[in-house]
């Protein structure tokens, strides 16, 4: 059997169904998983109801409703199958869509993963709408939706673009749909549909442009000095993709001599990005990036319904609310941002932290420490801590590093998956951003375990860094 035939099986079993429930995770992958499979499920004239949770531990899993329903878990599952068996759902009503570690378990539930499958660059919303397809070929036009869940879940990052079966098969659904379109050698910068220019150029740091990133105002004159019109005679600020592309190919090759005469690589500068034409221009739903930003701020504010409801195609009421939710999120962060600059961190050998109390919400606490890297030494990985809301014996983690530090040989999720299972605890992500939970007691020895393990990793990709 291979990947395809598990979501074929899964796509039949799904139409077989009287009745489904989708429990999913409230990231902008698991909202855009939900969207994909209930609007299939949907289209068929099965009725359908979802549950969205933060994680699917012990806590949560009430959420999961005890009826003849088939319950299709989405984003999460696969790493929760003991929990599964534990509640005493039996194989039959349970289908995992997911790209997480499987977990073994005494009951083998039908499972959708793409992870076993050496697909490693998908996520679960790439895996439902496979599933999807497999439903009704004419399901195409929710590859759009897989797309945005993919980015959300940084799967075009590493490679600058989407590579595998996503790209090969989703995205030229999305183009052969007519609703996605892609730009392959496009700046590889976040806000191209909402920012002005300058604050798009001087916000992105990867890569890093002297004289440019985190520098507002020497952003600005860079384009001056280009001879770029930046504003249009209201004086309202152009956005990247409203540019016309002569000046855009000016900006882009100014911008790479910069790099090369700072003999820093260019390799980072452009990427292949994914836009959407039938959004309105100048919204965050121009392009995937930003359309996952305003998702994972509705989750983040616990309103992933929202966010669903916009994937609908909702352009009132959701879209209001999660545009309101995506400026306090942004204010959040910024203030968040702001408070570890002005506080300061402590410099260990191999990595720099703070702990910011309950003053932040834990769930932009991640977006903030990624932000404040880039005003703080980009060298050391970032190290948050915060207090858990619901548990006050629990303190969570959050690391960030840079592709730079990565490339020398860190690998934050290994080093908080171990430090963390050293004290009980539990940890994952992804290279260049993990994150944790330890019990509160552990916080200061924690914080030199992983400054030790990070040692290690440094040393191991080159004796020659210590
Ligand atoms: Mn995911």
């Amino acid at each position: 059997m291979g990947f395809c035939d598990d979501a074929k099986a899964a796509a039949e079993q799904i139409v077989a169904a009287p009745e489904i429930t989708i429990i999913s995770h409230i990231d902008a992958d698991g909202i855009a998983c939900e969207a994909i499979l209930s609007q299939a499920i949907t289209r068929l004239g099965i009725p359908v109801r979802s549950v969205f949770v933060r994680q699917l531990e012990p806590l949560t899993m009430p959420q999961v409703p005890s009826d003849t329903s088939l319950k299709v878990f989405t984003d999460l599952g696969a790493g929760q199958q003991n929990l599964l068996f534990g509640r005493g759902l039996s194989e039959k009503e349970v289908i995992i869509i997911d790209h997480h570690v499987s977990q073994p378990a005494e009951r083998k539930y039908t499972q959708v993963n793409c992870l076993p499958y050496g697909y490693t660059r998908m996520s679960a919303a790439g895996v439902s709408y496979l599933v999807a397809k497999q439903m009704d070929c004419s399901n195409t036009d929710l590859a759009k939706l897989a797309i945005v869940g993919n980015v959300g879940d940084m799967m075009a990052r590493e490679n600058c673009g989407l590579t595998g079966p996503v790209r090969e098969v989703i995205v030229e659904d999305g183009i052969r749909h007519g609703n996605v379109e892609v730009r392959k050698r496009d700046l590889n910068c976040y806000g191209t549909a909402t920012r002005p220019i300058h604050l798009s150029l001087a916000y992105n740091d990867d890569p890093f442009i002297q004289g440019i990133s985190n520098n507002p105002e020497g952003a600005r004159q860079f384009l001056k000095r280009l001879g770029i019109r930046q504003q249009n005679d209201d004086r309202r600020w152009f956005v990247w993709e409203e540019m016309p592309v002569g000046d855009r190919r000016t900006i882009i090759s100014a911008l790479t001599e910069q790099l090369i005469a700072n003999g820093e690589r260019v390799d980072r500068l452009l990427a292949e990005t994914y836009g959407f034409p039938d959004e309105i221009p100048r919204t965050p739903l121009r392009n995937a990036q930003e359309y996952a930003t305003m998702l994972n701020a509705c989750g983040r504010w616990s309103k992933p319904q929202v966010g669903g409801a916009i994937l609908r195609g909702d352009r009132g009421t959701a879209y209001r609310d999660a545009e309101h939710m995506l400026n306090n999120h942004r204010a959040f962060i910024r203030n968040l941002l702001q408070y570890i600059v002005d506080t300061g961190v402590k410099e260990l050998e191999n990595l720099q932290w703070i702990h910011v109390g309950g003053r932040y919400p834990d769930t932009i606490v991640g977006i903030g420490a990624g932000m404040a890297l880039s005003k703080l030494n980009s060298k050391k990985p970032i190290l948050v801590m915060c207090e858990v809301p619901e548990d006050t014996s629990l303190t969570k983690v959050s690391m960030r590093t840079t592709e730079r530090v990565v490339e020398k040989g860190i690998d934050l999720q290994q080093a908080l998956s171990d430090a963390s299972a050293e004290y009980g605890g539990g940890g994952g992500g992804h290279k260049i951003a993990a994150g944790a939970y330890i019990p509160r007691t552990a916080e200061q020895e924690f914080v030199n375990r992983v400054n030790r393990i990070l040692g290690e990793q440094f040393a191991a990709a080159s004796p020659d860094n210590r």
